[in-house]
């Protein structure tokens, strides 16, 4: 039987889309839990260039970086598909992820550490962002139509991560009146099995940012 390993940590939102694709697709998976402050040297030879989690293991193979690790999931693992078929479908679900990536997550986790003076200008990035992505969605359950899919995984720091931050950083951003259908997503989102088994403790995670965001050195 294939042997499955993943480096990650527990409050990453970059490992955790690992496991939910792992979970989704039922791949059983031997977890090792890194400490990012103490690298292993499991990690630095596994991912010599970024030294980052999450590394995916598959047979003595290192995969790294979570969209390419998704995708490789994916191709590989054939159960509960999570890139749509189409050629034109799947480079649109690329797209989002890629524009979640790049785009999305650095606007709003700047928030957090912006000083009060420079906030504002920080906030109607991160807005501007998220209302892209609020009217991508529109009607749909999830971004990837009636079930998780690629574009819903990548977005887990949208669904989860962004709502521990704002209440350790004392800033609300998302909230019902501002992103009616991004709530209506998170709900939905949340409270999906394999999501919600794979998400970290809210107060852990709020305890470990809330110092975080106080040190103005601290990046993610
Ligand atoms: N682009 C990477 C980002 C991974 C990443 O930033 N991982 C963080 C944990 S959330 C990390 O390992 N940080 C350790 C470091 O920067 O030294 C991915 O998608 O996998």
């Amino acid at each position: 039987m294939a042997e499955v390993k993943l480096l990650g940590a527990w409050g990453s939102p970059f490992s955790r889309r690992v496991e939910m694709a792992l979970k989704l697709k039922g791949i059983d998976y031997e977890y090792i839990e890194e400490d990012l402050a103490n690298k292993s040297p499991l990690l630095l030879k596994y991912n010599p260039i970024h030294k980052k989690v999450p590394v995916l293991l598959h047979n003595g193979k290192a995969i790294v970086e979570s969209l390419v690790i998704l995708e490789y999931i994916d191709e590989t693992w054939k159960t509960n598909p999570i890139l749509p078929e189409h050629p034109y479908d799947k480079a649109m679900a690329r797209f989002w992820a890629k524009f979640i990536d790049e785009k999305c997550m650095p606007a709003t986790w700047q928030i957090m550490f912006r000083k009060e003076d420079e906030r504002e200008k920080a906030i109607e990035e991160a807005i501007q962002n998220l209302k892209v992505l609020e009217n991508e969605l529109k009607d749909k359950k999830f971004f990837g139509g009636d079930k998780i899919g690629l574009v819903d995984i990548v977005a887990n720091f949208i669904g989860f991560w962004l709502g521990a931050a704002q209440e350790a950083a004392g800033v609300e951003l998302v909230n019902k009146e501002s992103f009616p259908v991004l709530c209506k997503w998170i709900d939905e989102y949340v409270n999906c099995k394999v999501i919600k088994e794979n998400l970290p403790p809210r107060d852990k995670l709020i305890a470990f940012l809330q110092p975080r965001f106080m040190a103005s050195t601290w990046k993610y």
